[in-house]
Parts: structure tokens; C-alpha cells; sequence
């Protein structure tokens, strides 16, 4: 269905007001330092590196941005841009490579496939659910609520985005259904997001999960459920660095002990990968002033070569 070689877009979203810390707006940049470029190239793709997008980077936050989803605005002015540079990319057929940032990137990532692959099946690996949304979120960062703002909610929940200035553009926008995603590697989850995963019926599969069954067996139960009627099902994967166990990937801003080791983290990204079926991905979640050099240059190498995994280094 697809021409080859196939073309992704590197797209840099360097985001930080999705969360309190600065520096993760440097993962793009150092990922392409380390040469991002000819890893891909290697791996046989064509490779389009887009300049980073230009975000807002003036802490200049508007004075109605509601507390429970703080910087919004700004947040906001960042994910429109990069929903249109997904959209655009997607319909020009490329395979966009989208680096954060935090990830409310997610916001944007996620709004500008929907808008061009409704159906698309969504592999979230994290440590966390991200699912809040602004009534929801004891801290109101909104790195927490990247899927929670998108998702197809029952009346009750519904979120208000007339309240959020600047989330305009999400008020008739894309919305995900909750068979459409499913998680890999959760073991912090907040308790409304865990009322939700079983109201909803959300497919999650938590550390006991893999712990219990094995990171393959979680996998297989993972495309067993997304490709339920379409062996074909286009996919994104969306990888939290922190879904990564924090002794392996410590340059983050919200570790949680007990992650994925080296093999299960790849596992996960050949799986998707295998499945032939991966139209885009994110990797976000890289903060190299929260470690030493050492652990900051470690935390990215391993990103380096989860991409490579995702985007088919094991295929034979
Ligand atoms: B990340 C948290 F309360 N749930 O909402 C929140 F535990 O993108 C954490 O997965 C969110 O890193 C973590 O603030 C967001 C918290
Ligand atoms: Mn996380
Ligand atoms: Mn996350
Ligand atoms: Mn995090």
C-alpha cells in the first residue's frame, strides 16, 4: 500500500510547559547531534530533518489560564503547529518521527493523525496513563493530559475546551474511542484514571501484566486487541521515555522504579515494528538537566536506539 523507500519526517516539538521543569525542549537537538539522521538513513528510509518547530519559548503564560491546566495557552500555541505538520506530512505519505518535548506534545501528535487516520490503533507505553484532564489533575500539568483531552468521553466527563484559551481547535476536533488505544508498562496511575481505564474499558496492561505474562505474550494480546477486525489496522506508537525503568533512562522529569528493562523497552518497539503496520511515532519525555552528563547521555542513547528499534533495526 506504500511506496518504498519510504520517507519520514523528523519533526523536533521541543515542549516544556506541560510540565514544571526546563529542559526538555533540548531532546530534539540532541538527538540530532548524536545523528539521528543517519541512523534512519541506515535503516533505509529517506529521511526529511525539518527544522525544530518553533514554539512560544517566552514564559509569558496568559493571564486566563485556569491553574488546573497550567500554561495553556502556551501549550496550546505548540500542539496546533504540530497537529498541522502531522496532518500535512501524513498527507504528503510520509511516516512522521515526532521528538519531544514533554508529552503534551501528544496533543498535537495525536490531533493532526486522527485528523488524516481516524481509525488509527494507538500503542501508549508509560509509566503513566496520561489520561487526565483539567477537572481531573491533582497537579495540572498537562503532560498528564494528552489522551484524557482526547478521548471519546461519556457526557459527564466530557471536557470543556471553551475553558482552556487557545484548545479552540480541539472543540469539533478528532476524538480517540477507548478500544482505540492501549497501554504498555503503567505502575503509577491516579484514581480517577484507574475509575476510568475499567469504565471504560480501556485495554492496559500494567507492569504486573508483563511481569506475569511476559513482555511477548503482553504484546501479542496488544495487536490481538487493536487488530480485532483489521489485520491492517494503521498504527502510532507514542514511547514516554519513563515507561523505561529509571536506572536505564534516568534524564526524565517523573520517574516511577520498576520499568521496562533494556529487552522489554526494544520488545516492545520491534513488536510494533513487526507488525508491518506503524504509520507514525513520538518519543518524548527526554530531560537531560534532570541527571549528570553521564546519565543524560545514557538516557538519550537509549532513545537513539529505541527509534531505531520502532523504526525496523530488527527486521530481517
Ligand atoms: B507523563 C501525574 F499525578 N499523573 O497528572 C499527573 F502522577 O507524560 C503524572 O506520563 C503525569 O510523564 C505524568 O501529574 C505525565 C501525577
Ligand atoms: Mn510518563
Ligand atoms: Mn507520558
Ligand atoms: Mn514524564
Amino acid at each position: 500500500h506504500c511506496k518504498y523507500p519510504r520517507t519520514t519526517s523528523i519533526i523536533g516539538a521541543p515542549m516544556t510547559f506541560g510540565q514544571p521543569f526546563v529542559g526538555t525542549d533540548a531532546g530534539p537537538a540532541l538527538l540530532r547531534d548524536r545523528g539521528l539522521r543517519n541512523v534512519l538513513t541506515s535503516l533505509g528510509w529517506r529521511v526529511e530533518d525539518l527544522p525544530d518547530l518553533d514554539f512560544d519559548t517566552e514564559q509569558v503564560s496568559d493571564a486566563r489560564d485556569p491553574p488546573n491546566a497550567r500554561n495553556c495557552s502556551l501549550v496550546a500555541q505548540g500542539t496546533s503547529k504540530l497537529a498541522d505538520t502531522v496532518e500535512s506530512k501524513l498527507r504528503k505519505g510520509h511516516f512522521p518521527l515526532v521528538i519531544g518535548g514533554d508529552h503534551s506534545v501528544g496533543i498535537g501528535s495525536l490531533t493532526g493523525i486522527l485528523r488524516v487516520i481516524p481509525d488509527i490503533g494507538i500503542i501508549w507505553v508509560d509509566a503513566h496513563a496520561d489520561l487526565n484532564t483539567p477537572a481531573t489533575s491533582g497537579s495540572g500539568n498537562m503532560h498528564g493530559m494528552p489522551v484524557g483531552l482526547l478521548l471519546d468521553h461519556s457526557e459527564e466527563n466530557a471536557v470543556d475546551f471553551t475553558k482552556l484559551p487557545g484548545f479552540e481547535f480541539l472543540i469539533d476536533g478528532p476524538r480517540i474511542s477507548p478500544d482505540q488505544i492501549v497501554y504498555i508498562g503503567l505502575r503509577d496511575i491516579d484514581p480517577t484514571e484507574r475509575l476510568w481505564i475499567r469504565d471504560y474499558g480501556i485495554k492496559a496492561f500494567t507492569m504486573y501484566d508483563i511481569d506475569h505474562f511476559g513482555i511477548g505474550k503482553v504484546m501479542d494480546m496488544a495487536f490481538e486487541h487493536l487488530n480485532k477486525g483489521n489485520p491492517n489496522r494503521p498504527l502510532h506508537i507514542s514511547y514516554d521515555i519513563d515507561a523505561v525503568d529509571p536506572l536505564l533512562a534516568p534524564a526524565t522529569g517523573t520517574k516511577v522504579r520498576g520499568g521496562l528493562t533494556y529487552r522489554e523497552a526494544h520488545f516492545v518497539a520491534e513488536a510494533a515494528a513487526q507488525s508491518g503496520n506503524l504509520a507514525s511515532a513520538e518519543i518524548v519525555e527526554f530531560n537531560p538537566s534532570l541527571s549528570d552528563d553521564g546519565g543524560a547521555s545514557e538516557t538519550l542513547e537509549l532513545g537513539e536506539q529505541l527509534i531505531a528499534s520502532f523504526m525496523g533495526k530488527s527486521l530481517l
